[in-house]
């Protein structure tokens, strides 16, 4: 056998797992035996590991000791197009939402006024929410506007989707955004929104999104859970 035909069973397997991920096997379901992959794949034991090591690596799926070989809790990959949370949720087929949301008018204080072209003492509106995929909590999310641009935001988002909201009542959209993405640990506060363990790792992304015209129109920081977000890039040599 050469090394590419090996290399393509190896594929061949790793995609078969993956169509039985995505088509059917819940997170924390039990994938079948290495034997009997093998023997409805017609390939060897050692192809069969090798695909799950790869799948394993990459967080799809996670071993237990005797016990088999087990779907990880699903975890959103995020490229680095400019998309909204209820977006990035239903390109998983899960329901986005929002949960405990507090609307209010706030100093925008240094960094929100200087990614917004404001004084820190200017007006913005603040939506805090916590973003949920199906009912789930995943990411904690304070979004901040300058006041004037959003004239009765302060009064609540009509509907779930902040982006839609902003282009049908105030015209503005979002083309580019400028982000960092911090690596941190959740406070108590931070956990227990996310109903997860506190000193839990998460991404906090800081993140200035801009109009066409190159406008600042959202400072928004989320905080992702680590176990439920990745970021995937895509790069090539310049
Ligand atoms: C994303 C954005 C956030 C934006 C939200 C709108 C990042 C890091 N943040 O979470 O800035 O406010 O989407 O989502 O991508 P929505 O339209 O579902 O409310």
């Amino acid at each position: 056998m050469t090394s590419a035909e090996a290399a393509s069973k190896h594929e061949r397997v790793r995609m078969h797992v993956e169509q039985m991920i995505t088509q059917g096997l819940s997170p924390h379901e039990k994938l079948p035996t290495e034997r009997d992959l093998a023997e409805t794949l017609e390939v060897n034991r050692q192809t069969v590991r090798r695909a799950l090591d790869d799948l394993e690596r990459e967080g799809a799926v996670y071993r237990m000791q005797g016990a088999g070989t087990f779907v990880s809790a699903a975890r959103i990959s995020k490229s680095f197009e400019l998309t909204s949370f209820s977006e990035d949720m239903r390109a998983r087929n899960m329901r986005p939402g929002s949960k405990s949301v507090e609307v209010g008018v706030e100093a925008a204080g240094q960094t929100t006024g200087y990614a917004l072209n404001l004084s820190p003492r200017d007006d913005v509106v603040r939506v805090r929410r916590v973003r949920t995929g199906d009912d789930i909590p995943i990411c904690l999310e304070a979004s901040s506007f300058a006041a004037g641009s959003v004239p009765g935001l302060e009064d609540g988002i009509i509907g779930d989707s902040l982006y839609d909201d902003l282009r049908s009542r105030f015209g503005l959209v979002a083309v580019r955004a400028d982000q960092e993405i911090h690596a941190i640990v959740l406070d108590e506060a931070q956990a227990a929104a996310l109903d997860t363990p506190p000193f839990s790792p998460a991404f906090l992304v800081k993140r200035t999104t801009y109009d066409a015209r190159s406008r600042p129109i959202e400072y928004a920081e989320s905080v992702y859970r680590g176990d439920r977000y990745s970021y995937q890039l895509s790069i090539s040599r310049p």
